[in-house]
């Protein structure tokens, strides 16, 4: 039941990037990209790239940022265009994963936002997902979730039962 509890802020989550791209966002990709492109050639070379990188205060090294590029550039240019960049951005902001996907579920499921998850909490998700699971059973869920065992099932609880159960 967890499974479908990420499996649905997973959905949630795709549909918020989508509409994420705004003309707002196009905007100020834009100005990024103008800004990470410094000599204004309309493409971004490794060392253009490399620096903004390290502006923002990354340090990667010449091989990475090849293979950054490498994985970007789908036109095969060597450098990024503008439309290459935008999936960088994308990509970037999407992949936050899997800690805010846990999140997600988490605060998904943390009705309240209490800052742990109840028995109640999941007879309600059980019900929302249409899943009959006796309260035996939800115990046994909280329980198995409880990883430090201090009767209360935190996001870093969470965090470790799902990449305990590979939910990941
Ligand atoms: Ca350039
Ligand atoms: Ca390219
Ligand atoms: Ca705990």
């Amino acid at each position: 039941m967890l499974k479908k509890a990420i499996a649905a802020a997973r959905k949630e989550k795709a549909k918020t990037v989508k509409a994420r791209i705004t003309p707002q966002h196009m905007q100020e990709f834009k100005e990024a990209f103008e800004a990470v492109d410094a000599d204004g050639s309309g493409e971004i070379d490794e060392t253009e790239l490399r620096m903004a990188m390290a502006a923002l205060g990354f340090q990667h090294t010449k091989d990475e940022i090849r293979r950054m590029i490498k994985s970007l550039d789908s036109d095969g240019s060597g450098t990024l265009g503008f439309e290459e960049f935008v999936s960088l951005m994308t990509n970037k902001s999407a992949k936050k994963e899997p800690k805010q996907e846990i999140k997600d579920a988490f605060s998904l499921l943390d009705k309240g936002s209490k800052g742990f998850i109840s028995l109640e909490d999941l007879r309600l998700a059980a019900q929302e997902l249409r899943e009959t699971v006796s309260d035996e059973q939800l115990e046994a869920m909280l329980k198995l979730a409880d990883v430090d065992g201090d009767g209360k099932v935190d996001g870093t609880d969470l965090y470790k039962t799902l990449k305990k159960t590979s939910a990941l």
